[in-house]
């Protein structure tokens, strides 16, 4: 079954609401970078120190980001964000059309979104680097106990990926954009490297990824 609906010809204008730190609005950026849709990123920091902008809330009740705007049809969810550009939008195909192929797409972004962010990004690298970098310190006891959870979620991640050059094998998917900013994240942090270090599928993925210009011209500035 076919989704696409070709309205990227209507030229509907496209607005990422977000701030390029963000890894799920890195995800939203990816696909639209991968289907080469223009769009705007208007700036909002969740974590600024006056808090959220009000109106914001219209956008998203749960104040996160990415928020996202085709038109008049806006949308909140990276998940949901992300399979309506690939479905709405021409371009190369970021979900397989074979129910297997898919089914296992969508188990690699529930792995990233349920137990990858967490340990990876907020228990290492937010430990590790970010919070350092802000002149806090380190919670040593969190960060061994994601490093330890990261572990199980790394092997349960080279259990299920091909050997390349995508996760799923030939066609790059949703899967290797969810997984992407998470592990750019998580290598940042010595303990994040080291363990990567035992997982050469995975090491080798992200450097094929890592030259991805979709990639590299998402790098957080
Ligand atoms: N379920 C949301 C998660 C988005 C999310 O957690 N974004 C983070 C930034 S990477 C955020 O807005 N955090 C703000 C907070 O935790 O208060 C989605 O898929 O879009």
């Amino acid at each position: 079954m076919r989704y696409t609906v070709l309205v990227s010809r209507e030229k509907r204008l496209v607005r990422l609401f977000g701030s390029d730190y963000s890894v799920y609005v890195r995800i939203a950026r990816l696909c639209l970078a991968e289907k080469n849709v223009s769009y705007t990123l208007v700036p909002v920091d969740v974590f600024a120190s006056e808090g959220v902008p009000r109106d914001y809330l219209q956008r998203h009740p749960f104040a996160r980001i990415p928020a996202f705007e085709h038109g008049s049809f806006r949308l909140y969810e990276t998940g949901a964000i992300a399979r309506y550009v690939d479905e709405a939008f021409e371009g190369p195909d970021l979900q397989p059309h074979d129910p297997a192929a898919r089914a296992r797409c969508n188990q690699l972004i529930s792995i990233a979104d349920g137990y990858a962010y967490r340990h990876m990004v907020w228990g290492v690298y937010v430990e590790r680097v970010s919070k350092p970098e802000d002149g806090a310190e380190t919670d040593e006891a969190k960060l061994a106990a994601s490093i330890a959870q990261s572990q199980i979620v790394l092997t349960a991640l080279c259990d299920v990926m091909e050997e390349g050059p995508w996760m799923l094998g030939d066609q790059l998917t949703l899967a290797d954009i969810y997984w992407a900013p998470m592990v750019d994240c998580f290598r940042q942090a010595p303990e994040g490297a080291k363990l990567m270090a035992a997982f050469p599928k995975l090491q080798s993925w992200w450097q094929r990824m890592a030259a991805r210009p979709s990639v590299i011209g998402t790098r957080p500035t």
